[in-house]
């Protein structure tokens, strides 16, 4: 997918941990249903093989909605499986052996966790900026500490580059994440660990569309 064409409105990021035994698949489809316009497969624990797969999978049923893939820390499962983009951490590839790697072909989005980190990324050629953790999150305990709206806007003012906000965000937040200069919102319980994946995808694009046109 062209990278400008990339809608990061509705960021979903996969945890099979919080899925009470739903496939990630079967969660990917309901979220889109309810209007989730990006997916990060993000699988921590199961081996390449098992990524793959289920990368191949999930790719095949965005790939009909025209809904970007982006793999999370392995840019060689991205490469082979022919995915959007991958997404680096501060401690994954480093961003500019990344690109050297993969050029232009595809999307590179890195976590930024201080606006030394955002200007460094963007400067490096990133493509787009998960900024995090914007509230702490049970989700993900290894974090920098939480940003808050105050940090994503400084940040905002920092780079030009689309930028989502993660962590610790819901329905009753997000529009609060848009309003302070966010492209987008990233998720993982709020949509993963609902009992209805799609209703509650349908709440976050609501409200982000809303807070766009206030
Ligand atoms: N990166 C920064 S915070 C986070 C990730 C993957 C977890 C966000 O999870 P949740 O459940 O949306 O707070
Ligand atoms: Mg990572």
């Amino acid at each position: 997918m062209e990278h400008s064409l990339v809608d990061y409105s509705l960021y979903l990021v996969t945890d099979r941990g919080l899925s009470s035994g739903r496939s990630t698949l079967e969660i990917v489809e309901t979220a889109v249903r309810g209007g989730v316009t990006c997916v990060q497969l993000r699988e921590k624990e199961c081996s390449t093989l098992e990524f793959i797969e289920q990368a191949i999978a999930v790719k095949e049923r965005l790939k009909a909605l025209n809904i970007p893939l982006i793999i999370n820390d392995r840019l060689d499962v991205a490469q082979a499986v022919r995915a959007d983009g991958v997404h680096l951490g501060q401690t994954d590839m480093p961003l500019k052996m990344a690109r050297e790697i993969v050029k232009v072909s595809m999307i590179i989005g890195i976590s930024a966790e201080s606006l030394g980190d955002a200007i460094q990324a963007e400067k490096d050629g990133a493509d787009y900026l998960g900024v995090s953790p914007i509230y702490a999150t049970p989700t993900k305990t290894d974090t920098a500490p939480p940003l808050g709206l105050e940090g994503l806007r400084t940040i905002r003012a920092a780079v030009d580059i689309p930028l989502v906000g993660i962590g610790g965000l819901n329905p009753d937040n997000a529009a609060g994440v848009i309003r302070s200069g966010a492209d987008g919102v990233a998720v993982v319980s709020a949509i993963v660990a609902a009992d209805d994946p799609e209703k509650a995808a349908r709440r976050l694009i609501e409200n982000i569309e809303r807070a766009r046109r206030q």
